[in-house]
């Protein structure tokens, strides 16, 4: 049996742009060191054969030396390999710290200087395709050596897999490529969210350990996984999700209109956000729908938000439509309004008359913009 850890895309020193409290990014960098921590506490207290890094593990533009030395040290702690390929934020290129850091003894970057590395004690080879610069089109996957027999075979890359990329070209192949080569497992990176793929049941991308923005929404950490040493290819393969994230990110969207009174607004505001942590949850609220509340984003902000990590209020909604204006209009929004005002007086029904006031304001919003954004909120 043989049982590693694989992560993938920690991006060590990213530079966290948005607003939140003092101290924001600083917090979110030391979040990135500690999702490190608990994966390789983890990896020893499992006793773990290796530990796979995918690529990104640090941002070539925006890691200083100290980092680099902490994770260095870090490393050094553990007994078994710590195996990594470049990724295209920390592309091995000639200033690369994967070439130019004095890594301790454990540590394994596979890069065309060294592409491939048979693990003796662990009967495990591992070839790694990762970045030697920031953009790279297709691998050649000419290149990836046959399987060795008798032992377990891990093919590393940092890239994408069975996506029409256009010129987003970050080293693409396909499952059906992949397949071809026989590996057991392909340890994959570059998409921070998790990923397996149905037509390749042995590939993985763990995505961030922890996220980093609001396009890495949910839960984040790395995998742990426990194959057969031979595979016979990797149909035995046991594959965890760990999570590592310290923070969660979520954007949230409110309807208001039917909120009253501000004090109405404030209560649904309170109640959506019931159940989450100022510490641990990082929300964009945008504010939906028509009302003829005046309403201080500011003031609703400090109100809710003046604890939290990082939090933002923004408000989208619209002011209501004045409904005998519009109908007194001479062209196809006044037509529509006069004639669905007269439907709405002339019902009998109260369910019915709510369908249709609906219809009325996606009537207009589909005149006025040519589609229907609020469609989803009612
Ligand atoms: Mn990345």
């Amino acid at each position: 049996m043989i049982r590693f850890a694989h992560f993938a895309d920690l991006h060590l020193d990213a530079p966290f742009r948005e607003a939140g409290r003092s101290g924001y990014s600083r917090q979110r960098r030391e979040d990135i060191k500690a999702a490190l921590e608990r994966i390789l506490q983890f990896s020893r207290a499992e006793k773990a054969d290796f530990v796979l890094s995918a690529g990104d593990l640090y941002e070539h533009l925006y890691t200083t030396k100290n980092t680099i030395a902490w994770v260095s040290q870090r490393f050094s702690e553990l007994s078994m390999p710590i195996v990594m390929i470049a990724g295209n934020h920390d592309p091995y290129v000639a200033d690369s710290w994967y070439r130019l850091w004095p890594w301790p003894s454990n540590v394994v970057v596979l890069s065309e200087d060294r592409p491939g590395i048979f693990l003796e004690a662990q009967k495990t080879f591992i070839y790694g395709l990762g970045f030697s610069a920031r953009k790279q089109g297709k691998p050649d996957l000419n290149k990836v050596p046959k399987p060795k027999e008798g032992c377990f075979n891990i093919l590393m890359l940092h890239g994408t897999v069975d996506m029409d990329v256009g010129d987003q070209d970050y080293s693409p192949v396909s499952s059906e490529e992949l397949a071809d080569l026989g590996y057991d497992y392909y340890a994959l990176g570059h998409f921070h969210t998790r990923k397996s793929y149905p037509t390749l049941k042995n590939a993985f991308n763990p995505g961030s350990p922890e996220p980093l923005g609001f396009d890495e929404p949910g839960d984040h950490g790395f995998l742990w996984v426990e194959a057969d040493n031979p595979s016979g290819g990797g149909d035995n393969l046991r594959v965890k999700d760990i999570s590592t994230a310290a923070r969660r990110y979520s954007r949230m969207s409110l309807d208001i209109s039917d909120a009253a009174s501000s004090d109405e607004l404030k209560m649904k505001i309170a109640a959506l956000l019931e159940g989450l942590d100022p510490d641990r949850d990082i929300i964009k609220l945008s504010l939906k729908g028509r009302t003829s509340l005046v309403i201080d984003d500011k003031a609703l902000h400090d109100a809710f938000f003046s604890q939290w990590l990082n939090a933002r209020l923004i408000n989208d909604s619209k002011a209501p439509y004045d409904y005998e204006a519009l109908s007194g209009e001479r062209n196809l929004k006044g037509a529509f309004t006069a004639e669905m005002l007269a439907r709405i007086k002339a019902c009998p029904d109260e369910d019915r008359t709510r369908i249709l006031k609906d219809a009325l304001i996606l009537g207009l919003e589909a005149l006025e913009t040519g589609r229907i954004e609020s469609l989803k909120e009612i």
